[in-house]
């Protein structure tokens, strides 16, 4: 390897991964969409003069995006995308590669979506009520298309703490037409008579097809599962966890208490360990269809899926830390 040095980080690069690490860029596709663009920003601006001095460049930027978040494993998947198509005998060559491959990404995590949400929508009838969790793009998609297609839909949205994502979720919802009732996540279980589906998005789905989401998704589909409710979960490919294929579990984030409580509440109520993670794995067992670009699938079949588009293993074409 060349002891040429690997050049700096780009700013707008760094910036995105502090975004992605703060949350004001957040869930999953959005996620990958990003660290997609943030290497081709890198590849473009890169002022590496050979082609080693660039692949450690970018080999690092994918390292630093890659230490944003460590649960939705579309952002790995997408840092893999671009970074295993970088090829070429010069810096022109490298850097075309680089770009060319983030926006082949970027075009199919659009179409994914879109394509998902056609399938998806065969599931919902017309007059049908969901209940979210979180916000999740690649449920909404199904709602869209749904709408689209005519039908009329109303959802029961849960607020989602410590974040409340569910705001996001019923101001998007609403501008689709769609009926909206707001709910604090302890009412779930009150209004699950009242659904005719649970739809949820995920961060990870390991090859075992337990589902990785938000933090409360399991207990929402454990009462669904009780109620007999559907779990629809939609998630584009990019969504399979490749490494669970070989064993690997995955990590759950555990984020800042801060988001659960203040320092002022904190010390009026005395010395309590506070935790917060950030999501929950829902075993199979309790999900009715992943929905994917490449159609429905039972959480169990999922394995297959994985191994056609990703093989036994899964290379980490990003740097490693100490390099
Ligand atoms: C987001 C979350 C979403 C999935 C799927 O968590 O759990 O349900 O990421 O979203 P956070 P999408 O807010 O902590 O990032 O379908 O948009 O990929």
């Amino acid at each position: 390897m060349s002891n040429e040095p690997a050049g700096r980080l780009h700013p707008e690069l760094q910036s995105t991964a502090e975004s992605i690490a703060t949350m004001e860029i957040r869930g999953a596709a959005t996620i990958a969409g990003a660290a997609a663009e943030a290497l081709a920003t890198q590849a473009r601006d890169s002022e590496a003069e050979s082609p080693a001095a660039f692949e450690r460049q970018l080999r690092r930027a994918g390292r630093h995006l890659y230490d944003t978040r460590p649960t939705a494993v579309s952002l790995p998947n997408a840092l893999r995308y671009v970074l295993e198509r970088m090829t070429g005998d010069s810096v022109a060559e490298l850097r075309t590669s680089v770009v060319d491959a983030a926006e082949a990404f970027t075009d199919r995590l659009d179409r994914a979506q879109s394509d998902l949400g056609e399938i998806g929508a065969n599931r919902l009838r017309d007059g049908d009520t969901v209940m979210t969790h979180c916000h999740s793009t690649d449920a909404l998609s199904c709602v869209e298309a749904a709408v689209d297609q005519g039908k009329e839909l109303s959802a029961v949205v849960k607020e989602t703490r410590p974040r409340n994502q569910g705001h996001i979720t019923a101001e998007e919802l609403r501008e689709m037409g769609v009926d909206v009732t707001l709910i604090v996540d302890s009412a779930a279980r009150r209004y699950l008579d009242e659904v005719d589906h649970v739809l949820v998005g995920a961060d990870s789905i390991a090859a075992d097809g337990s589902v990785i989401n938000k933090i409360g998704t399991s207990g929402l589909a454990v009462n669904a599962r009780e109620r007999g409710v559907p779990i629809m979960v939609a998630a584009q490919t990019i969504k399979l966890h490749p490494e669970t294929l070989t064993g690997q579990t995955v990590e759950i984030e555990m984020r800042d208490e801060s988001e659960v409580i203040d320092e002022t509440t904190r010390e009026e109520i005395g010395d309590v360990t506070v935790r917060n993670p950030a999501f929950d794995v829902t075993p199979p067992r309790y999900v009715d269809a992943i929905v994917t670009e490449s159609g429905q699938f039972p959480p169990e079949s999922i394995v297959t899926l994985m191994r056609e588009l990703f093989g036994e293993s899964a290379a980490r074409p990003w740097a490693e830390a100490d390099e």
